[in-house]
């Protein structure tokens, strides 16, 4: 019984000479650990003899107590010390300057996007957006194309698993959804968004890219409207001088149909490296919406009439900014990135 009295008067006294966390976690290995001077007297009962084993028992436990209790008291004491000694002298230094967090910024795709957007919601168009993955009957056989129709060749598609899933080649499709929801009311449009190509990806062309699909739909629109709409636009992105160019082409959706040329931003018009030397560059395809197509879309072709275009928004930011090769756009290069 003495010497439990004199255990505990001796850790409490070692207690109380600890003063740090690493004093306090070696004090209770000497006491408490698994051979821990505490244990091992209360494991001790079973050796004392029966006549005074109950006495010791309750001694040893309120021994153990004690100290438990103690040692709770002393780490919440050090460790409140503790606080108290680096709030006083690691003092907050608030007027540290900060470290600089970098700022983003809109990728260049997005920002000739809202520029497009812009110039033609100025002109009355709404924005219509219409889905990446699409059937073969809307991407192609509604606009006029039917199965084995050699102008499927134009476009190189990617096919899923899923026969007559594929994922769009232009954003033309998109013009039969938009007449689908809103026939037989006019309709003056555009349609942004991701196409798709299976195409060898060079300087000028990428699997993935963007396309700008316009469409107006209504009693009398003509080429004149569809040329002056084009003419605004051009004028509107690149400069009130420029010079716009029309050519006859083919596009089975559209009759006639025509490429849209401008003179080139770099040399007006002389010829340069940038327009091989001819003094124009392509900006889009478009022409007058095919009677195939009107009708397909629900539109009666006797009745009305309507222009579309298609335009590549990265082939045009390539102009603007003389970007020299299409694959930094999804390059993901800082270097690139940062200069827009
Ligand atoms: C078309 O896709 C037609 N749907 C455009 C159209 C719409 C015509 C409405 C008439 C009426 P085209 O295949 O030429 O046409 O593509 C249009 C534009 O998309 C091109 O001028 C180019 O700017 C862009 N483009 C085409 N392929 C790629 C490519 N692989 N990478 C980047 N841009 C591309």
């Amino acid at each position: 019984m003495s010497e439990l009295t004199a255990l505990q008067d001796r850790a409490l006294a070692e207690l109380n000479a600890c003063s740090d966390e690493a004093a306090l976690r070696a004090w209770n290995t000497k006491y408490f650990g698994k051979q821990g001077e505490v244990v091992l007297a209360v494991k001790k009962v079973g050796s004392v003899p029966p006549a005074e084993r109950r006495a010791y028992g309750q001694h040893a436990n309120q021994v153990k107590e004690t100290l438990t209790k103690a040692h709770e008291e002393r780490d919440a004491l050090l460790k409140e010390q503790a606080l108290e000694r680096s709030l006083t002298t690691e003092g907050l230094d608030v007027t540290l300057p900060g470290r600089p967090v970098p700022r983003g910024r809109l990728h260049v795709a997005t920002k000739v996007l809202r520029e497009i957007y812009a110039i033609f919601s100025d002109l009355g168009f709404q924005i219509y957006r219409s889905r990446e993955v699409e059937d073969d009957l809307t991407n192609f056989e509604l606009l006029n194309m039917p199965p084995h129709h050699p102008a499927r060749d134009l476009w190189d598609t990617f096919h899923t698993t899923t026969p007559g899933v594929l994922l769009r080649t232009h954003t033309s499709p998109g013009q039969i959804h938009v007449m689908r929801e809103l026939a037989p009311r006019p309709i003056r449009v555009i349609l942004p968004g991701m196409c798709y190509r299976y195409e060898q990806i060079t300087v000028r062309s990428e699997i993935q890219f963007h396309q700008v699909e316009g469409l107006a739909i209504g009693d009398h629109v003509t080429m004149a409207d569809l040329k002056g709409t084009i003419i605004t636009f051009a004028r509107r992105l690149f400069g009130a001088e420029r010079q716009v160019r029309i050519r006859s082409s083919y596009f089975p959706f559209t009759e006639p149909s025509i490429e849209v040329d401008m003179d080139c931003i770099l040399c007006a018009g002389k010829g340069c490296a940038l327009c091989k030397g001819s003094g124009w560059l392509e900006i889009m395809g478009a022409g007058m919406v095919h009677p195939v197509v009107l009708r397909n879309g629900g539109y009666d072709p006797a009745k009305c009439s309507g222009f579309a275009f298609g335009m590549g928004p990265q082939r045009i930011a390539q102009l603007k900014y003389a970007i020299d090769d299409i694959r930094l756009y999804w390059g993901n290069d800082l270097r690139f990135l940062s200069q827009f």
